[in-house]
């Protein structure tokens, strides 16, 4: 034996490195035309909020022009963005949310 050899086997496999989904926020975008409380309605009934949390996210987005609603993965964010924006429509409203992978 070698004076250095530190009786550790060389590795003779490698396990393929599987990389984390990318997460992906839902973004509602401010307009002049969805009425507060409807707003409000959609966050309740699509993202299970709060009253408080409802009124919280609409202002923030009213006043920033865009809230982060919630970050996960991407086809649960899209298809809520989706169902979200299609609850305004339905109604008339130009109600948007839309989607972007987090950094
Ligand atoms: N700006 C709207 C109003 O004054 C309310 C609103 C808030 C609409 C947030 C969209 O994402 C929104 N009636």
């Amino acid at each position: 034996m070698a004076e250095n050899d530190t009786g550790l086997k060389p590795k003779t496999t490698t396990k393929p490195k599987l990389e984390r989904p990318k997460l992906y926020k839902v973004i509602l975008v401010n307009d002049d035309y969805t009425p507060r409380e409807f707003v409000i309605m959609v966050l309740k009934a699509v993202f299970h909020m709060s009253e408080e949390t409802g009124y919280r996210m609409m202002l923030t987005a009213h006043k920033m022009g865009v809230c982060v609603i919630v970050v996960c993965a991407r086809d649960i964010a899209e298809s809520k963005a989706k169902e979200a924006t299609d609850l305004g429509k339905e109604a008339g409203f130009p109600l948007m949310f839309t989607t972007e992978p987090e950094e």
